[in-house]
């Protein structure tokens, strides 16, 4: 497909969006702003809640494609992650279908997948079409993200990249990290494949660094063209000195979700 070149990031206050703010330009694209939280230094961003149709519906006006990371991105109620993360994104895709927006690049999350083992030393990489297996509503609502899209490809033509993102953040943290960790500048080379990749339906890919310790399969992101460049690998000294290898025992570090797998239920739900 044509390079989109005006491209409405959602969710461009948080820290993925921060980042991306930063890279994507460099790839020539216009980037329009919204959030429900204000953004300092960007006049022009749209501040607005994903629950505002009528917002919505003029912020995806006139875009070419869309790169929707708002939402919560944690655990948290249930009530709160369906008026984001559920109705959310469900009023996205809806202003993009009246105004013809034919791509969106959607955030979705390991945590769709997080009660799924992890693979030890010598086992076969995590495939993408594994079931999934979410490990909190806010999994859960990644796993009905990536059914809307479906449902948008097979019923009204309108293209979806989910990308279940590891971990992106300017350094891996924790010695889990070094598997699932996306470096900025792969997030943005991904992303910029998603936009610009022909003919993708709805298609579902992992997004992770070329990690030494990787857990899953990036095949399907390379058919997209993506080719990463970075390797968590540079800070396995550092993080396994501090906090020792992942022991298989530990049921956070069982399970590709970590902590989410064991941190107490949201009350009140
Ligand atoms: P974040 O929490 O820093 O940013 C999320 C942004 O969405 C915030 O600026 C927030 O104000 C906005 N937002 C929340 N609810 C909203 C609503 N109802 N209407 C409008 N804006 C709303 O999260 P982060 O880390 O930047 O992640 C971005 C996206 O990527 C999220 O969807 C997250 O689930 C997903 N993701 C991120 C990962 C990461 O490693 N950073 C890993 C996996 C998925
Ligand atoms: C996510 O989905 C979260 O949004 C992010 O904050 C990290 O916790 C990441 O997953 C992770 O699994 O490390």
């Amino acid at each position: 497909m044509p390079a989109p070149r005006t491209v409405l990031l959602t969710g461009a206050a948080g820290g993925l969006g921060t980042l991306m703010r930063g890279l994507l330009p460099a790839y020539g694209y216009e980037l329009r702003l919204f959030d429900v939280a204000p953004i300092e230094g960007a006049p022009d961003a749209i501040t607005a809640d994903l629950g505002d149709k009528e917002a919505l519906r003029e912020a995806v006006r006139g875009v070419d494609a869309i790169i929707h990371l708002a939402g919560i991105s944690l655990e948290s109620s249930f009530d709160k992650i369906l008026r984001a993360n559920i109705e959310g994104t469900y009023n996205l895709y809806e202003a993009a279908l009246e105004e013809g927006v034919r791509r969106i690049v959607f955030a979705s999350s390991n945590h769709a997948i997080g009660y799924h083992p992890r693979p030890l030393p010598g086992d076969p990489l995590i495939p993408i079409d594994t079931p999934r297996r979410p490990d909190t509503f806010y999994g859960l609502s990644k796993s009905f993200g990536e059914d809307l899209a479906q449902l948008y490809w097979d019923k009204h033509a309108m293209e979806t990249v989910s990308v279940r993102i590891g971990s992106c953040f300017m350094e891996p943290t924790s010695v889990r990290m070094l598997s699932v960790w996306m470096s900025p500048g792969d997030g943005a080379r991904l992303l910029h494949a998603a936009l610009t990749a022909e003919e993708v339906g709805h298609t579902v890919v992992y997004g992770s660094s070329d990690n030494t310790r990787l857990w899953w399969d990036l095949t399907t992101a390379r058919s997209l063209g993506y080719e990463p460049q970075d390797d968590s690998e540079q800070y396995a000294e550092k993080l396994v000195a501090e906090q020792g290898e992942l022991d298989p025992d530990n049921p956070d570090h069982a399970h590709l979700g970590g902590h989410f797998v064991t941190d107490p239920p949201v009350w009140p739900y």
